[in-house]
């Protein structure tokens, strides 16, 4: 049956007819490519990795970089390529996030020409896969606790530390590494195979199962010169990265609710109980308008996060209000759906409970529910509760 994801409030008209023709693309290939083989990948604890050249090949990749072959997408467009991933997968859609935003947006962002030239077609590409190591086993919310170092060793830098839950580590060419250069934070293009660089990948996860989460280990790495971002300087270089992957989050966690309400729905209608179908019972009625309205509440807010995006206004707050809201509506909408599907929720036959334990890490990464509600208390009094 073809997904019928509700557009309560007339949205798609206000977008335009190539943001929907994007759309579409990705949520045909979701449906074709990504839905029958996924929920294999989860039990197996694998990434598809079989999709990346395909993902390369529709430009999905770091669409909303200019240049450098990438196609410059605008961020509703980009926002609506995530929610639909994300639909798929959430580790796919963090596939995606983590090869776009964290790793060619710091380069083009923070890099010199000559590495722009040389990592962000081949990553736009797919041919090159990236990943981005900032949090460390000790400083998770608190990354400017760091303690991986580097230190200048004549023309270029040796690096030590370690950095988990990294996601696509064990399988990326190239690892952005944020460290400590004189008291300064500073981020090195680290090559998979130099010496004294590893990934170990995390096993046992219950969450994103279909995701590459792995450890970096750094004993004595030794970089040239041209490893360092020259234009990143400081947590907020980073930091501004997070921004930029927290956006796509919020588009993406929506996309994930999309599914689980959709599903939930169907097997409403279809599902008979006292002889009428379950969505007869004013208590499943009650669960999916509230998760309508939260739904339609999401889409609304990242069409506007995208718009004022696209106007350069949005600003990291208002990004921190739309991660929060939509990781914590999703969860709770992907919980509900679970119990409407009641003992078949919990098989790999339905996407509803796959969906919810990813939601669990969407929660957690790219800062928690708590740390972007320390966010907005500051933006709300000026005054900083983080400590
Ligand atoms: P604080 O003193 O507030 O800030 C230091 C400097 O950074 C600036 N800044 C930002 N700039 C851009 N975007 C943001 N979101 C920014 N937040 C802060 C700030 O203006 C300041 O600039 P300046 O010029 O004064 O130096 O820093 P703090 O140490 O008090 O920390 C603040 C806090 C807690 C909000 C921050 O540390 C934080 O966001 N913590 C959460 C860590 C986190 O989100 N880690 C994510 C790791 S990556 C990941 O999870 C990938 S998941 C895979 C996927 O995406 O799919
Ligand atoms: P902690 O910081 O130890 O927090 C534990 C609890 O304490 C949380 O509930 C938190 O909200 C709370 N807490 C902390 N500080 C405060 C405070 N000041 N006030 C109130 N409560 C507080 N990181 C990367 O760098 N790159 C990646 O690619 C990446 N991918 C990830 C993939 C997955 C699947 C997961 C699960 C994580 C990934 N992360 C990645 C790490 C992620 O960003 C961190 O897990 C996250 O920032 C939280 O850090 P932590 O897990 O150490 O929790």
């Amino acid at each position: 049956m073809p997904y019928e994801p509700p557009d309560f409030f007339d949205i798609e008209s206000l977008l335009s007819e190539d943001e929907r023709m994007i759309r579409d693309n990705v949520r045909q290939w979701v449906d074709e490519r990504v839905l029958p083989i996924i929920a294999d990948h989860y039990m197996a604890g694998t990434f598809p990795g079989e999709l990346i050249p395909e993902m390369a090949e529709m430009g999905l990749l770091g669409a909303s970089i200019e240049g450098y072959g990438c196609p410059g997408l605008g961020a509703v467009a980009y926002g609506l390529i995530l929610q639909e991933l994300e639909r798929g997968d959430s580790g796919v859609r963090s596939f995606a996030s983590v090869q776009g935003s964290l790793v060619m947006w710091p380069i083009w962002r923070y890099g010199s020409e000559e590495q722009k030239k040389r990592w962000l077609p081949a990553l736009h590409q797919g041919e090159t896969i990236g990943c981005f190591g900032l949090t460390e086993p000790d400083h998770g919310s608190d990354p400017g606790g760091m303690e991986t170092k580097a230190v200048k060793r004549g023309a270029g830098y040796v690096l030590n530390g370690a950095k988990m839950w990294i996601t696509n580590a064990s399988m990326a060419d190239v690892a952005i590494v944020w460290a400590r250069l004189d008291g300064d934070v500073r981020g090195f293009l680290v090559e998979k195979g130099t010496p004294g660089f590893s990934a170990v990948k995390m096993e046992k996860k219950y969450s994103l199962r279909a995701s590459d989460t792995s450890e970096l280990v750094l004993q004595d790495v030794e970089v040239p010169a041209d490893s360092m971002l020259p234009g990143a300087k400081g947590l907020k270089a980073p930091l501004g990265c997070l921004t930029q992957a927290r956006s796509g989050i919020a588009w993406g966690a929506c996309g994930a609710a999309l599914a689980c309400y959709d599903e939930a729905r169907r097997y409403s209608l279809q599902r008979t109980q006292f002889d009428v179908p379950i969505g007869k019972f004013q208590l499943t009625q009650a669960k999916l308008a509230e998760m309508l309205t939260e739904i339609t509440k999401m889409q609304l807010l990242n069409l506007r996060l995208g718009r004022l995006k696209e106007e350069g206004k949005a600003s990291p707050a208002m990004v921190s209000l739309a991660k929060r809201n939509a990781c914590h509506e999703s969860l709770r909408i992907a919980r509900d759906c679970r119990g409407i599907l009641g003992a078949n929720g919990i098989t790999a036959e339905y996407q509803v409970m796959r969906h919810m334990c990813n939601l669990e890490s969407v929660l957690t990464y790219e800062g928690t529910h708590e740390i972007h509600t320390l966010v907005l208390g500051q933006a709300i009094t000026g005054l900083d509760a983080f400590r």
